[in-house]
């Protein structure tokens, strides 16, 4: 991929880093961009040396959102968005929350509409100080979409979900980080040591218990205390069968790190 596509993809050492790479449009979300977002996603996933992926943006931005120049309100035709949702962002959702490793969302600076959904269904979120979350569609006239009905409650409680969505409020990333909506923001120059160092941490980390305990934690809510306890009993005896497992008792006897393989 070019620097004229609009997204930018790289593999090293088992960390695939996404770039949205519209700048000038704060990385707003074309058809093109959600085609070239697909075939990175399709390219990681098909290469085995992949053990997490970074999804950030190029310039001041993270993501807008759906690019608003690609929708003509100027006559009286009518809109589908939902066609637009269904054919376009919920299949990229799905398939963000299906990736076989984990991903983080590196917010390096505003993240908008669709842009602040996509983010925060990131396994892990680290943002910039200076970044904010606008779930603003409501300023527009919609209600968020890509989850964000569904992740924001479920991160911040009814009460906080509701201002910011119904307010169309701007969340600081400070904010965001204090109400357990994001892992952290940390300070701009600090920001892309502290992805560097998540990101190659999950890389070297146990995937397939990294990605059980992402799984139970998500389907906790939908779940009562014992039938979770049945989950964890039975993800358990998954786990014990991994040779990630043995590698990390035999490490800890060993007194020594452990390499895990991510079987
Ligand atoms: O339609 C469907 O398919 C349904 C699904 C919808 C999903 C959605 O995402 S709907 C929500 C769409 N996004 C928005 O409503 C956000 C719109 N943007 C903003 O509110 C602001 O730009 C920001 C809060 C994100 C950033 O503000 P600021 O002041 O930092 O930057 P700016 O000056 O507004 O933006 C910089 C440029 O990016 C500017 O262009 P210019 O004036 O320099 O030529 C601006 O127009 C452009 N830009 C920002 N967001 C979008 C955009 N261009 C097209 N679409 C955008 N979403």
């Amino acid at each position: 991929m070019t620097e004229e596509t609009p997204v930018l993809l790289s593999i090293e050492s088992g960390i695939a880093k996404i770039t949205l790479n519209r700048p000038d449009r704060l990385n707003a979300i074309t058809v093109d961009l959600h085609a070239a977002l697909i075939e990175a996603i399709d390219h990681i996933e098909a290469d085995d040396s992949v053990r997490v992926m970074i999804l950030t943006g190029a310039g001041r931005g993270f993501c807008a959102g759906q690019d608003l120049a690609e929708r003509k309100v100027e006559d009286d035709a009518p809109l589908d968005l939902g066609y637009n949702v269904h054919t376009y962002y919920n299949p990229l959702v799905r398939r963000l929350k299906a990736l076989r490793f984990p991903w983080i969302a590196a917010v390096n600076g505003v993240a908008a509409g669709a842009g602040a959904s996509i983010a925060l269904l990131a396994d892990i979120v680290i943002a910039t100080e200076s970044a904010r979350f606008n779930l603003s569609f409501v300023k527009i006239g919609l209600i968020p979409d890509s989850g964000g009905t569904w992740t924001l409650p479920h991160l911040v409680g009814q009460a906080r979900a509701r201002g910011v969505a119904m307010l169309g409020q701007p969340v600081p990333a400070v904010d965001a980080a204090a109400w357990g909506m994001i892992w952290k923001a940390v300070p701009d120059d600090e920001f892309l040591s502290e992805v560097a160092a998540t990101a190659t941490a999950l890389a070297a980390a146990p995937t397939t218990a990294v990605m059980a305990v992402r799984d139970a934690i998500d389907d906790a809510w939908a779940r009562s205390l014992d039938e979770q306890l049945d989950h964890e009993r039975d993800q358990q005896r998954k786990m014990g069968l991994t040779e990630d497992y043995r590698e990390g008792v035999r490490a800890f006897k060993a007194k020594r790190a452990p390499q895990f393989r991510g079987l």
